[in-house]
């Protein structure tokens, strides 16, 4: 796109930047070329160790180890409050905004917050968790999210975060795979003025989970719920009886510190494994160079914490940094859709991340509900999740942020742990759509299916040639599927799943996935997963699921379904596939169409031609490409006869 728009640095933004242009081009060539003393100095400058490290990395692609500071000693939530204590003790930490508009905000100052994480360390601790073992959260955005998440850390417990969104099946699905014997959630969580039954949820995920021993219940609502006595305890009571001292567990630096389930291409979502050293320099360094972060500024990520985004942007970067971070509990459009301008107001948030979707959601309502507000406190703006299309982009820039914040696209991954490719405020000049430029160490290339690597200006299949500090280590459990997944397709390079193209300014075009993996409104969701949950109907025979553009959510889903010989397709149907998926994996997997399809094309060999169905899907018709391959090439005109978004 060589005649992509440029938005230069504004002089203001460049004259007061923590990164320079040629700060960056000196230190990014400084992390490639002498990587192992770039990465000591920053780990050395940022975070606070027990003990030094013995090796800086020691990962090697080819073999599937990732290691990075080995031998060292540290706490994530002793970065994340400990030292802070003393110059920033009664600084907020967290400013967290209610549902309910007309709610005060609570201010949570790192003191208080230090203590309410030792407080729920011990209560975990009292429970019977130790270093090592597995600790469910399952909580609406409210701050006992974070607390537990840190005191988790505190004591080298690993936490596995599940959106509160995600259906009992869910739930069950993560509990069980990381075989944790603790979940923390909530009576209810409050969302758009409604309340949502967590705690029955839990109960629903858990009858199938004995070994489930303890279930903390913060009480956010004061809604009913049901108690089973052992195993349930009010969260208040257990934090009241516990002591407030609760020193912070040496962990190495290679100890992991969460599991967060991600869907791939193909099978059950894969438990992604972060540990602590590297995943925690990588959120502090990229939350203050990708953001500016200026001290004490108000920084807001509307991200929910039961996703990537959350854990590395709402806790733990902005918390190594001693910064104000902003939780949200409602949603963009209540009451209205000017919420997040009029939150920006109420707390002066100058820092403002959130993904397309909302943008472009927002964007459709007009935009009175943006300029009723001041939003002069508004410095920069983020997005991420997803790719932005250069329209949203400019409404971004010229309403949102009246033509003078900065916009930084934000490529990363659950598996990344933090930003990998993205502008720098002050050093880099902007093009709408363009996630721009690889971060420290980050050493993107190209290649095309068969491997071989694209130079210059090129499209091709994203990929990494080097290990970066907090990658992540493992698939829980599965070791192998790590391998196979990431450091397999392309021998000694992780491999993203996503397509790009590079300019001629060397700037990285994300085009989206380019395996099996959906994207709608900026949540990952396999085919596959999909795909199972349809075909466990009984009148289902079989399922193929793909991917369509959508003007709002980025992609939409499309089901195409065959149902078993004698069955009929009703509507009545049709809405039991949908509760059927709701209840397997929750709403946001809901397919935006059903198409009954007596037959799905097929291979001689019996492989289902997706890229058929998705042009189908996709209104493509003049482009369907070669057929000749078909089984029964009919199968095709009676998907097109029958085809439900045309
Ligand atoms: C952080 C997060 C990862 C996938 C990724 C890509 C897409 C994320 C993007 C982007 C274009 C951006 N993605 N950021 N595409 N531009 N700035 O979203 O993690 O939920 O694991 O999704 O999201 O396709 O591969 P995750």
């Amino acid at each position: 796109m060589s005649n992509a728009k440029i938005y230069p640095v504004p002089a203001e933004t460049a004259k007061n930047a923590n990164i320079t242009r040629e700060q960056y081009q000196e230190m990014y060539r400084r992390s490639l070329d002498d990587a192992d003393n770039f990465w000591a100095e920053q780990a050395d400058e940022r975070l606070h160790w027990f003990k030094k490290w013995d090796t800086v990395n020691g990962s090697d692609l080819n073999k599937g180890v990732i290691k990075w500071f080995e031998g060292g000693k540290i706490n994530a939530a002793y970065n994340c409050l400990d030292r802070h204590l003393e110059k920033r003790g009664s600084q907020t930490a967290i400013i967290w905004e209610k549902d309910d508009p007309k709610a005060d905000a609570e201010h949570i100052t790192y003191r208080d917050l230090h203590e309410r994480v030792s407080r729920f360390a011990n209560a975990l601790k009292a429970r019977g968790v130790k270093k090592g073992d597995r600790v469910c959260i399952y909580l609406p955005m409210i701050p006992e999210a974070a607390v537990a998440m840190l005191a988790c850390a505190r004591i080298g417990a690993v936490h596995s975060v599940v959106f509160g969104g995600f259906s009992p099946q869910a739930l069950q699905d993560r509990v069980l795979d990381s075989d944790c014997h603790v979940v923390v959630t909530a009576d209810e969580s409050v969302r758009g003025g409604r309340n949502f039954p967590l705690k029955a949820n839990a109960d629903q995920a858990l009858q199938k989970c004995p070994d489930v021993n303890t279930v903390f219940v913060v009480k956010r609502t004061g809604g009913k719920v049901d108690w089973q006595e052992g195993r349930d305890v009010w969260y208040h009571e257990a934090v009241k009886d516990a002591s407030a001292d609760c020193p912070a567990e040496e962990t190495d630096a290679e100890d992991p510190l969460f599991i967060l389930y991600t869907s791939g291409s193909t099978g059950k979502p894969k438990g992604v494994m972060h540990t602590t050293g590297g995943y925690l320099l990588g959120a502090s360094m990229t939350h203050e160079y990708v953001f500016d972060y200026k001290d004490g500024e108000v920084y807001w990520c509307t991200a929910d914490v039961g996703w990537v985004t959350g854990h590395t942007y709402i806790v733990y970067g902005p918390l190594a940094n001693g910064a104000i971070t902003l939780m949200f509990e409602g949603v963009p459009t209540f009451p209205d859709a000017g919420r997040f301008w009029d939150v920006v107001d109420k707390h002066d948030v100058a820092i403002f991340y959130t993904a397309p979707t909302a943008i472009r959601a927002l964007m459709g309502q007009g935009n009175d509900f943006v300029t009723r507000s001041s939003r002069k406190s508004l410095r920069l703006l983020g997005t991420v999740g997803e790719p932005i299309n250069p329209e949203a982009w400019e409404w971004y820039n010229n309403v949102v942020g009246d033509k003078r914040c900065p916009i930084v696209d934000t490529w990363w991954q659950t598996e990344t742990g933090s930003i990998l490719i993205t502008p720098l405020p002050g050093a880099t000049d902007l093009k709408p759509g363009s996630a721009t430029l690889p971060f420290f160490g980050v050493e993107p290339q190209l290649v095309d299916n068969d491997g071989n690597l694209l130079d210059g200006a090129v499209a091709g299949n994203l990929c990494l040639a080097r290990s970066w500090p907090s990658m992540m280590r493992t698939v829980y459990g599965d070791h192998q599927r790590f391998i196979e997944t990431y450091l397999s397709t392309y021998k000694g390079k992780y491999f993203t799943g996503d397509g790009a193209r590079r300019d001629e300014d060397g700037y990285y075009w994300i085009t989206g996935r380019v395996d099996d993996v959906l994207n709608v409104s900026g949540h990952r969701m396999g085919t596959a997963e999909i795909e199972s949950a349809l075909v466990l109907h009984a009148a289902v025979a079989e399922a193929a699921v793909v991917g369509f553009p959508h003007d709002v959510k980025g992609q939409g889903i499309y089901a195409y379904v065959t149902l078993m010989s004698g069955k009929e397709p009703t509507d009545e149907l049709k809405k039991e596939l949908n509760d059927l998926i709701r209840k397997e994996i929750g709403a946001i997997a809901k397919p935006d169409f059903i198409q009954w399809a007596p037959g799905l094309p097929k291979t001689r060999s019996g492989k289902i031609m997706r890229r058929i169905l998705r042009k189908v899907a996709c209104n493509e018709l003049d482009s369907l490409g070669d057929t000749s391959t078909l089984a029964d090439p009919s199968v095709v005109d009676d998907l097109i006869e029958d085809r439900a978004n045309r």
